[in-house]
């Protein structure tokens, strides 16, 4: 009787630290829409200015690491884009970027300095 049980236990066991280990990881997904204040490639960083974002944190300008930073290449000053905020254990990435809108040129561009 014993020595039929403790084998099965022991399979038990191990299910369930499998079942810890293949568990998914606590990942969140936010869509935020926000202005580019700047962008680092290199760094894969970009700086931008983002609206209330339920649940996570309040309007604020801040850094995110840019997950693929080929979206971000073209992005300037003024850009507007929609992403999605993945949180992954505490770490925040942005990803699938889409330029909304274009920054504006200044509508009275500063007169060429003379020499
Ligand atoms: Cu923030």
């Amino acid at each position: 009787m014993h020595k039929s049980s403790k084998p099965f236990f022991l399979g038990l066991l191990l299910a369930c630290c499998l079942a810890v280990a293949c568990a998914p990881k606590d990942v969140k997904h936010y869509p935020i829409e926000a202005k580019v204040i700047s962008v680092d490639l290199p760094s894969k960083r970009i700086v931008v200015e983002h609206g209330d974002i339920p649940g996570l944190m309040p309007a604020m300008t801040m850094g995110y690491t840019l997950a693929v930073p080929k979206e971000a290449q073209g992005l300037s000053l003024g850009d507007k884009i929609s992403a999605d905020l993945v949180v992954t254990d505490g770490l925040a990435r942005l990803e699938k970027i889409t330029l909304l809108e274009k920054a504006k040129p200044l509508p009275n561009p500063a007169p060429p300095a003379k020499p």
